[in-house]
């Protein structure tokens, strides 16, 4: 992969711009749970105790926004997404992948492009654990898509057989939205998508 070069149309700039569409949630550490779900074997959760015992992975990437910004270098810690996939055993069929905040945001990802080692569920941003604006406790980084699928103050994980739009996606952006491939804006490329309300 061209790692270490800039996606199409996008520009670096010196700090994230930080988002919070429906608001910064207030998140209880001490009641949190994450939630895995949808077509699995085995569904379960996990508490941030439980997310920090299992922090083994580091990935050092860029973060990208669709709207043209982009961060260089940034170092993610966390729980490696296959440890997630392995333990749920996504049931046949299943095609998406669902996350769900605290704050009532949503963002969906093709499944299989949470199979890689550039997927993981972040705890922690350059050595520190996730700031509260910036989505602690945790939210999941894919490094090879637009910085809208990681959805900060992630609550939920559903394994989809259909697809169903989140957030942005129901207001045009796209079902994968791969930086690579430029893939901002519904039909541009990619596989294409019935609108279904969720759930
Ligand atoms: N819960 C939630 N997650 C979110 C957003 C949001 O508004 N709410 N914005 C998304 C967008 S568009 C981007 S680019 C990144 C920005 O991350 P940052 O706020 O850490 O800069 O968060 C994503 N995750
Ligand atoms: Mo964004």
């Amino acid at each position: 992969m061209v790692q270490n070069l800039l996606p199409p149309g996008q520009k670096y700039v010196k700090r994230f711009i930080i988002y919070a569409e429906l608001g910064v949630p207030e998140v209880d550490i001490s009641t949190y749970n994450l939630s895995v779900q949808g077509n699995v074997k085995n569904k379960f959760s996990l508490t941030y105790e439980e997310l920090k015992s299992l922090s083994t992975a580091k990935l050092k990437s860029d973060f990208h926004c669709v709207t043209g910004w982009s961060v260089k270098d940034v170092l993610w810690e966390g729980v490696p997404f296959s440890y997630i996939i392995n333990r749920a055993e996504p049931l046949e069929g299943t095609e998406w992948v669902f996350f769900v905040s605290a704050d009532g945001y949503t963002s969906i990802v093709p499944f299989e492009d949470v199979k890689g080692d550039d997927a993981i569920l972040a705890l922690y941003m350059n050595g520190q654990p996730l700031s509260k604006e910036q989505g602690f406790p945790v939210r999941p980084i894919i490094a090879h898509l637009y910085g809208w699928k990681s959805a900060k103050w992630l609550t939920e994980i559903h394994f989809l057989k259909e697809y169903i739009d989140g957030y942005w996606e129901e207001r045009g952006y796209h079902e994968r939205g791969d930086v690579w491939k430029e893939e901002r804006f519904k039909g541009m490329s990619g596989r294409h998508t019935r609108r279904r309300p969720l759930f």
